[in-house]
């Protein structure tokens, strides 16, 4: 097989472990924290978790290891969208269990969660793992959706694992995922199964952290990847002067990546979900954001510039959301087959500004037509609108033109405005670890062996103090249900890991928001280039600024 030099390269690299892991497994002990409490909900989270809640947060530190001998067949999954790092967190967890016992193994299920649920799983060797050190992807044994829940799954789950003698499992994932992985936990312990059950935190999306988990993986990657290519448009629209680009980036509901990538490039425009919905903003205020930047920047002969758009942006805006419930209650049942039945967009639209409310229809006749078309296009399985398919950079870009061209009419404006647009998701979710999230996520693998050997379950694997150089991180473990409170999913309360939104009074937020008016009017791009794998720490080993900023 023909690799690239990088890979090669990469194939090389040895990890950074937090200096307690670094002694060798026989010096690994664990040092007992306070009892945990869940962050809210004490009492309901504490019933339905009787054999996991309320244990001690842990840290390991250097000392005699006393974990009992004992044979361990880990079997571990990866879950959701892939995150750059995923392979090292195997390469770690494969590491620190055949480093303990050669006759330990690994089993890979295969695809996600369903490879458990159908006992579809890779042992992992030498040879193969080797081949997936410091890589990107989760190729090495597939990454899947399926939601592991329900009783009936938990039974399958006990039952696959008893098959293969299976000791511990380890759910490599983002909230969901790690909340499901506490309520496996629970049903492992309550059934007496003796499989105990790890979490590692995973996303791209940055909306996995709390007061215990600084960030979650991927993140670093994925973030440092778009802003790449967002300093690179930023020259090409200084260099060209005639566009302006409009670009989306994933990131799912919560603004964390646009808000990253804006802080590592400075851009005219960054609009983030949380603030739009905290100020109840109308779609036309957020197109009005844009426009006054687009004006100013024309008054000072500047017809270019660049806007990051968060891809969850539409969620937040109250009129939209009110929208996307109207038509899906429009669309219900029977009426889907009615509206699809009908031959002409004529006929449609006249369907559509009967059963939705004025109000609705006002917000609905000011989208541009392909928009509009885009929502009785896309749906779920549950016959909803899927709002992440919106391509919202090209709404707001015509929205923006049009408010121009009233502008212009009204003499206010005397500017050109030629609009280019990207969307950046996929291109980062792979890329080859940045260093951080190589030793990061090798750490997290490492330390959720540690767990397993000290015979913890329903805890998450955390390696904290981050913003400092990797011999200063701190490793152990927290009791998910420490991050837990109730919220109604489904119309049912349920026991959930809180997401994280962008908070509009900490501090990356507010670094931004006092800068944004300058970057707005004026050309204040900064280019971080691409990932450095090798060179200089302060170049190489960067942390991202949220980070930086959060731990300032
Ligand atoms: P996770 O939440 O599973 O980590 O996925 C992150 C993400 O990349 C989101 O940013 C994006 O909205 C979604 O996955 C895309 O999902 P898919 O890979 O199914 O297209």
């Amino acid at each position: 097989m023909i690799i690239s030099p990088l890979q090669s390269a990469r194939y090389q690299y040895s990890p950074k472990l937090p200096g307690m892991l670094r002694n060798g497994i026989s010096e690994i002990c664990v040092k007992n924290g306070a009892p945990t409490q869940s962050v809210a909900d004490q009492e309901k989270i504490a019933a339905l978790f009787p054999n996991t809640y309320g244990k001690n947060e842990i840290t390991f530190q250097k000392g005699e290891n006393t974990a009992p001998a004992k044979k361990q067949v880990v079997g571990m999954i990866l879950s959701g969208g892939q995150a750059p790092g995923g392979h090292n967190v195997v390469c770690g967890l494969y590491d620190a269990l055949k480093a303990t016992n050669p006759e330990n193994e690994l089993l890979g299920f295969l695809g996600g969660p369903s490879g458990l649920l159908e006992d579809s799983y890779r042992v992992m060797d030498d040879e193969y793992i080797d081949k997936f050190r410091n890589t990107g992807g989760f190729d090495i044994i597939g990454s899947g959706r399926t939601k592991l829940e329900t009783e009936e799954q938990f039974a399958i789950a006990a039952e696959v694992c008893k098959k293969h003698g299976v000791t511990a499992i380890v759910i490599i994932g983002g909230d969901d995922s790690n909340t499901n992985a506490a309520v496996l936990a629970e049903y492992m312990a309550a059934h007496n199964t003796g499989v105990q059950v790890i979490g590692c935190p995973k996303t791209i999306d940055g909306d996995l952290k709390n007061e215990d988990i600084e960030c979650s993986f991927g993140f670093d990657t994925a973030t440092k990847t778009y802003s790449e290519l967002i300093g690179n448009i930023q020259r090409d629209a200084n260099s060209a002067k005639k566009y302006w680009h409009f670009i989306k980036v994933m990131g799912r509901s919560a603004s964390h990546v646009a808000l990253e990538c804006a802080l590592e490039t400075q851009p005219n425009i960054c609009l983030i979900g949380e603030e739009v919905a905290a100020k109840k903003m109308s779609l036309s205020a957020v197109a009005d954001v844009i426009a006054d930047s687009v004006a100013a920047r024309a008054a000072k002969g500047m017809n270019f510039g660049v806007a990051i758009i968060p891809e969850g942006i539409v969620e937040f805006v109250p009129e939209f959301s009110m929208l996307i419930a109207e038509i899906n209650e429009l669309l219900a049942g029977e009426k889907t087959a009615q509206f699809n039945a009908l031959p002409t967009w004529e006929e449609k639209y006249a369907f559509i500004q009967n059963g939705l409310t004025a109000e609705a229809m006002a917000v609905f006749a000011i989208l541009p037509q392909g928009i509009q078309q885009q929502l009785f296009l896309e749906r779920d399985p549950h016959g909803n609108v899927q709002v992440s398919l919106i391509e919202s950079e090209k709404l707001f870009s015509a929205m923006v033109s049009d408010k121009l061209a009233a502008r212009k009419a009204a003499g206010t404006y005397n500017g050109k405005f030629s609009a280019q647009h990207h969307f950046f998701g996929y291109e980062g979710r792979c890329a080859f670890p940045s260093n951080f999230d190589a030793d990061y996520c090798y750490s997290l693998g490492y330390n959720a062996f540690m767990l397993i050997q000290y015979g913890f379950t329903g805890y998450l694997s955390k390696v904290s103090n981050l913003s400092k150089p990797a011999e200063e991180w701190v490793a152990g473990g927290m009791p998910i249900t420490k991050m837990m409170n109730m919220e109604r999913r489904n119309g049912k309360d349920k026991p959930v890991i809180r997401k994280a939104l962008v908070e509009l009074d900490g501090k990356p937020f507010t670094y931004f928001a006092e800068h944004r008016q300058e970057w707005a009017e004026n050309t204040c791009f900064t280019f971080p280039g691409a990932i450095q794998y090798y060179g200089p720490a302060e170049v190489c080993d960067l942390t991202t600024r949220t980070l930086a900023l959060e731990k300032a």
